[in-house]
């Protein structure tokens, strides 16, 4: 049936009086953006009026679930929408069945995230699977309900109050791109449903499917080649961007899009302060494009931030855009007349790519073109930088930086994967990911500390190093102007976890050896000054307290790139009195500093003039006069 009422009046019905005036100022204020972008979306269809007010009644109902001391974290962190760039933010990433065994388990590793001054939580997909392999809960059978392996939506709630009392925010992933072949959605449609078959992108031939392929790339080439797979019930070709039982969603049907944002706000109900929102590059397709970064996605994304920023403003959207350099900033949104604000924190996976990078080069020229191409942001909006995760270190984000356009850019990222895959002695133990042939980059997989030559190191002065290179690269990720995101495991220095090669499910995809179950025998160690895992532990404690003391170490103060003799070395200043001097190759260097005298933060030795950094080192150093 019609209603008679205005977009606003609907979104405001559910609400109790008490919180109108506030929801229609919030209203009010992002109205424009979300209209006129859902209209460029949607509004060619003879329904997109009433499908908007509808829109807004579901938005209203759940703005009026949501729990009061949730809407008490809206009304402080409007206060201060700049919260998350503070430089005493630090992230955590993982699995939960890896870390805690579910997500009772990962309550009691609380103690372990304070003791590592942790305020930021990203649990890897906790909701419940496809059955049988879901890319480790990528392919996402329900999103109203937590995974019966890990829990349930009351434990989910318990974790997130919990977290929440003490200082930690909760990330959850929010698979934006797809679900599993077993989702409702695609049972619905495999079973003839015609309005559910709209939710997905699915062709009767080759004749599309053949036409798109022409310029899409392959996200896993070996694993799971193409991007359609043809369904028996169905008989047609579905759009599988990813592994075959990962449907993408077709988002030119807008019940797609009330569905996914609908799903984020009722798991924001539940305490989650921070979406991941996986393959946001992926979410429009248009022929004769790779089908990423299309402009529809950034209007999808900006959308739905408007619809938070009404319903939800303490909530957090995160990008994790693995492309280009040059195409990240977008996902931040754009400014000015006709501009809108989009996610408030991006991946910078070139900035990660690129210091790995420079440890295989022992030179630091692509880190120093990635540092240059990073824009300052605007306000209230910070890159997320990072060693690891669990996905590969994927180097085509890279191509731009690797030199002119020809074959030697891709041969040159071809080197460094295989250098990390341990060619020609090197100290790496890792694997190249997807790699089709010898000229040509994809990924490469490993923990931190197996890639920094922790697994392979023979004697002291091996184990020496590669220690180095661990705090060098962390100390990338601290020093930037990020917020920044630690992978489990390597703040103890745990290696790869080979015994995915037996699981004839997993064998193929390599970024299992980066998936270990946590290791309480080396958590053990971390007070134990003689131990590797101790070393670390404090090394980077020491580095995570230096931090959080340096106002010039947060997400939006200044950066400079100071020009260096050598290119083996990183001079990067932050403010006019930090400076983080790194040497990425295996010889001793001499640097000269900056006028001024100098204190390392890490020794509390004093310098001034010209300094002598070992292999691999790196200082924090202070100005003091
Ligand atoms: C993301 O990854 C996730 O992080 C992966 O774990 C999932 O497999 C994938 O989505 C599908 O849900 O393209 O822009 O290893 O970097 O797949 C997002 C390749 C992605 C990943 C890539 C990535």
């Amino acid at each position: 049936m019609m209603s008679d009422l205005t977009p606003l009046e609907r979104l405001l019905e559910p609400l109790p009086t008490a919180l109108r005036a506030e929801a229609a100022r919030r209203y009010a204020r992002h109205e424009t953006v979300l209209f006129e972008r859902l209209a460029r979306l949607y509004g060619g269809r003879r329904d997109f009026l009433p499908w908007f007010c509808d829109l807004m009644e579901s938005l209203g109902r759940l703005h009026a679930a949501r729990p009061a001391v949730l809407l008490q974290l809206d009304a402080e962190r409007l206060l201060q929408p700049d919260w998350f760039a503070s430089q005493s933010m630090l992230g955590y990433s993982t699995y939960v069945q890896r870390f805690g065994g579910n997500l009772n388990g990962v309550a009691e590793r609380i103690p372990h995230l304070r003791e590592l001054g942790v305020t930021y939580l990203h649990l890897l997909p906790f909701l419940r699977p496809r059955a049988g392999e879901s890319d480790g809960g990528f392919a996402v059978a329900s999103f109203d309900e937590v995974d019966p392996e890990l829990g349930s939506n009351a434990d989910l709630e318990a974790l997130t109050a919990q977290l929440r009392e003490s200082g930690i925010s909760l990330c959850s992933d929010l698979i934006l791109n797809h679900v599993a072949d077993d989702h409702a959605w695609a049972l619905g449609a495999k079973q003839g449903d015609p309005l559910l078959r709209e939710f997905f992108h699915t062709y009767p031939d080759r004749d599309m499917p053949d036409r798109y392929e022409a310029t899409l790339g392959q996200i896993f080439p070996q694993a799971a080649p193409g991007n359609f797979t043809f369904d028996g019930s169905l008989q047609r070709w579905v759009w599988t961007t990813f592994y075959p039982y990962q449907w993408d969603l077709n988002y030119a049907n807008p019940a797609v899009f009330t569905a996914m944002i609908c799903a984020m706000l009722g798991l924001a109900n539940r305490g989650v302060e921070v979406f991941r929102l996986d393959s946001t590059a992926f979410l429009w397709k248009r022929e004769g494009t790779d089908c990423m970064n299309q402009p529809e996605a950034h209007w999808l994304l900006q959308a739905m931030r408007a619809i938070v920023d009404i319903v939800a403003p303490g909530v957090l959207m995160k990008a994790e855009a693995i492309v280009a350099t040059p195409k990240l900033p977008a996902y931040f949104g754009s400014e000015g007349n006709g501009g809108a604000p989009e996610c408030h924190i991006a991946y910078h996976s070139s900035l990660m790519a690129a210091g790995w990078g420079a440890l295989a080069e022992q030179n630091t020229d692509l880190l120093r073109a990635v540092v240059r191409a990073t824009p300052a942001l605007p306000p209230s909006a910070c890159w997320l930088s990072y060693v690891r995760c669990h996905d590969d270190i994927g180097w085509n984000v890279l191509l731009n930086e690797a030199g002119e356009n020809g074959p030697a850019r891709p041969a040159r990222l071809a080197r460094i994967a295989s250098f990390f895959a341990g060619a020609n002695g090197s100290y790496a133990r890792g694997d190249a990911f997807q790699s089709s042939s010898l000229d040509k980059a994809h990924g490469s997989n490993g923990m931190a500390a197996s890639l920094t030559g922790l697994e392979s190191a023979a004697d002291t002065q091996q184990t020496e190093f590669a220690l180095r290179r661990l705090l060098l690269l962390h100390g990338l990720a601290l020093s930037f102007g990020a917020l920044p995101m630690l992978y489990m495991g390597d703040e103890l220095g745990m290696t790869n976890d080979y015994s995915y090669i037996k699981r004839p499910d997993r064998a193929m995809d390599s970024r299992w050896l980066q998936r270990p179950p946590f290791d309480d025998s080396l958590l053990a160690l971390r007070h134990d000054s003689g131990s590797v895992t101790g070393r670390l532990f404090s090394g980077l404690r020491q580095l995570i307290a230096l931090r959080s003391r340096h106002d010039a170490l947060a997400a939006g103060a200044p950066r400079t790139l100071l020009p260096s003799s050598d290119g083996a070395v990183l001079a990067l200043m932050r403010g006019p009195d930090f400076l983080n001097l790194s040497n990425f190759s295996g010889d001793s260097v001499a640097c000269d500093l900056p006028e001024g005298r100098w204190r390392d933060g890490v020794s509390g030795v004093e310098v001034s003039g010209k300094v002598s950094l070992p292999p691999w080192a790196m200082l924090w150093l202070e100005r003091t006069v």
